[in-house]
């Protein structure tokens, strides 16, 4: 280990006398000396690392000396602008002296914001044309190592850096140490306004503690993480993030956890929040004065108003606590704020030594993050409990309640009991399938005086409930609640009405349900031949989905899922329906929902409409009388009839990914499942005899989504096991 005040007596000895960066924890006992053995015109700790570089060529140009530049690897990014414009030889040709801080050295445990970092850090340096050494573990080598630099420096005028592992230099305590003026801890803070945050709010925070304290909290207080992203990296750009989300989800209040290093590193960002004049943007920085996370160096905010900024940079409303009972009072003022405004809360130093990190990947947070930010979902046996938290907390009075016919009477008290607050409305008058004219009769019966809306039933209902809503333009929330497991209809962003007797898909982000309530328990008494119906669906919209020219990653990863639990549930259910199995395909069910809502279906779905709209047969039964064949058909996909541009590759792998999934021989698989759940599958038994009109009328667009190209010829061949065609 190197000791610091060896290196530190060698870089003044060869007169380096401005010190200045971004401290990063590998080097914070080197910053520390730094700061107790300079003066204040000496050692400068700037917004950020680019700063540094503007700052030591300042230095340059006024004294002919070097300086030194501080930094964590992830502040490269912020100086390849002033090292490529500015220091670098084809341009001004200055010399500095960098010290980078290398997280994420490859081989070595760190944090998932590093990995990718510390792997090109030279790679950085080297296209930058930078000329650079990793220091020594010991100052005998590090000593003619430094000398060298300076040797280059002062031959060539160009920037010279040394890569810092972790553990090079030996312990250093700071001295000179401030006493925070505050006693409100961060964490504290942190806690008092999460408990006043509502379910739908959603919080960014920065890097640093600050997450991992967020994190922490939501633990401590029993509450799932999916409403915060957590910025692991990416410092002084959480607010951006936040504005990002805030204006794309007028109906979501984004907090922003900010640091007050993070503030300052980029505070252009605040001028151009408040610009944008949103009601759902709020801004709260937790000024400890300090890089805390990092080793507790002063920023600059003990001598400036961070409120005072805000509010000259257009926020319309900024308030100031110092101590808890301050925060408690201005809390639901901020709150309730209807405008861009920024809460400064004072606090000091220091965290937890036994403080947390999130279990979760970056990717799985982002994850559970969007889910939660399109639609929030409660999805086992008994989530009906949610529904009176949610309509207090979306503070509902005037409900309107769209349902089945005769579904609706036995989970009616159930229901109810949840109401109890609210004044209700019933509807339930239209036909299964519905048609346009019936929501235009009811739009003229009913008008739009209601605060909230929702749809209890099977997939029309909750169709219904969509259209009235994407109808009528009304600016409430729509809530999902399901009673059959299969159509996944609570789920996605189209509702199926019939225009004319032309089947229409109402494609819109805002068809999407608020919430989703899948409540299994809605499920279990369904008659046998409907749970075989709307199981089928929700099987055959996973497997379609998976193969999907639409899939991506994501669908494809909720639809796996739900084809395995579709496989090891769906007779069960069916045949038994025990909790366990019915609470399983309710998941299924919601997840091959999500998975379409990606990726739509294909050429089974394409064709079912036609068979339901004239032959009147359920629409998950329309759909299993030609997935067997469709599945054998789609096996034999070649060059030229593949329609995904991923590759005919691509396309054999998800279809053998398939066969894993649920059988090797699936497509006998799915005929035997019919035959056991009793799915009538003789299309002359059905009444079914105009093939040419459902492939006349067959979904052009779901069937283009199929990975194999389909000719009329094709068609009738998936109806070829039992048609006379
Ligand atoms: C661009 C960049 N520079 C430096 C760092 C290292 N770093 C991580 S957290 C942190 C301090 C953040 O300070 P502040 O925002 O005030 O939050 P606090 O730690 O005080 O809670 C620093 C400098 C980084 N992550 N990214």
């Amino acid at each position: 280990m190197i000791n610091v005040k060896d290196i530190f007596d060698l870089l003044k000895e060869n007169n380096v006398n401005c010190f200045c960066g971004v401290p990063d924890s590998l080097l914070k006992d080197f910053c520390a000396y730094v700061t107790d053995n300079t003066t204040s015109k000496e050692h400068t700790i700037t917004a950020n690392e680019g700063n540094a570089i503007g700052l030591a060529s300042g230095h340059f140009l006024a004294t002919g000396n070097p300086a030194l530049v501080y930094m964590q690897n992830s502040g490269i990014g912020n100086c390849v602008n002033p090292l490529l414009s500015l220091t670098d030889d084809e341009v001004y040709n200055i010399p500095l002296l960098m010290f980078i801080g290398w997280r994420g050295e490859p081989d070595k445990k760190d944090e998932p914001q590093h990995i990718k970092q510390g792997k090109v850090t030279d790679k950085l340096l080297d296209a930058m044309g930078i000329k650079y050494s990793v220091m020594p573990e010991t100052f005998e080598e590090a000593r003619p190592l430094i000398q060298q630099a300076f040797d280059y420096m002062r031959e060539t005028n160009c920037p010279y850096a040394f890569m810092i592992k972790k553990g090079t230099f030996e312990k250093y305590t700071l001295i000179n140490k401030k006493q925070s003026a505050y006693t409100l801890g961060r964490e504290q803070a942190i806690e008092t306004v999460i408990r006043q945050l509502k379910n739908t709010d959603v919080i960014v925070s920065t890097t640093g503690h600050i997450s991992r304290e967020v994190y922490e909290t939501r633990e401590r207080l029993g509450q799932s993480h999916k409403q915060d992203f957590l910025t692991v990296g990416s410092m002084g750009h959480s607010s951006s993030i936040a504005l990002g989300i805030a204006l794309e989800k007028p109906n979501r209040t984004v907090y922003c956890f900010d640091g007050d290093g993070a503030f300052l590193m980029h505070e252009g960002a605040t001028a151009v929040n408040a610009s944008k004049g949103l009601k759902n943007f709020k801004h709260i920085v937790f000024n400890n004065e300090a890089h805390d996370s990092v080793g507790s160096q002063p920023t600059v905010a003990n001598g400036i108003n961070i409120s005072k900024i805000a509010l000259d940079s257009g926020y319309t409303k900024v308030y100031c606590a110092k101590n808890e009972k301050e925060l408690l009072k201005v809390l639901p003022k901020f709150i309730n704020e209807k405008g861009t405004c920024l809460l400064e809360i004072k606090v000091k130093c220091g965290a937890r030594g036994d403080l947390g990190r999130p279990k979760e990947k970056p990717w799985e947070n982002k994850k559970i993050f969007m889910e939660n930010l399109n639609q929030i979902g409660f999805c086992y046996h008994g989530a009906i409990e949610n529904l009176s938290k949610i309509l207090k907390n979306e503070n509902s009075k005037n409900v309107l309640i769209f349902t089945g016919k005769k579904s609706y009477l036995s989970i009616k008290p159930t229901i109810e009991k949840e109401l109890e607050q609210c004044k209700i409305t019933y509807f339930n008058d239209f036909v299964t399938n519905p048609r346009e004219e019936d929501i235009k009769s009811a739009i003229e019966k009913l008008g739009t005086k209601f605060d909230t809306i929702i749809a209890i039933g099977g997939g029309s209902v909750m169709d219904f409930g969509k259209a009235y809503r994407f109808y009528t333009k009304m600016p409430v929330k729509l809530i999902a609640i399901p009673t059959t497991c299969g159509t996944g209809a609570e789920a996605t962003n189209s509702a199926v009405i019939y225009v004319r007797g032309i089947k229409t898909s109402l494609d819109d982000k805002s068809v999407l349900p608020d919430y989703a309530i899948v409540d299994s328990q809605f499920c279990e008494n369904n008659p046998k031949y409907l749970k075989a119906c709307t199981a089928m669906d929700a099987y055959c919209q996973a497997i379609e989905s998976y193969w999907a020219v639409n899939s991506t990653p994501l669908s494809r990863e909720y639809a796996k899922r739900a084809m395995e639990l579709c496989k090891d549930n769906i007779m069960q259910y069916i045949n038994c329906g025990d909790e366990v199995s019915t609470e399983n395909m309710a998941l299924a069910s919601h997840l091959s929902g999500k998975a379409i809502n990606i990726s739509r279906t294909t050429a089974s779905h394409a064709l079912s409409y036609m068979i339901t709209f004239e032959y009147g047969i359920p629409h998950g039964h329309a759909v299993a009388l030609t997935i067997a064949q469709l599945i054998a058909l789609n096996e034999t996909v070649s060059e030229n009839d593949c329609n995904d541009k991923r590759g005919i590759e691509f396309v054999r792998e998800r279809i053998e990914e398939i066969k894993e999934i649920n059988c090797p021989n699936i497509a006998d698989y799915f005929r035997m499942l019919c035959d056991i759940i009793e799915l009538e599958t003789d299309l002359d038994k059905l009444g079914i005899k105009d093939i040419e009109l459902i492939i006349e009328n067959v979904n052009e667009s779901r069937l283009k989504n199929n990975p194999k190209k389909l000719s009329k010829a094709d068609l009738k061949m998936l109806f070829g096991r039992t048609a006379n065609v």
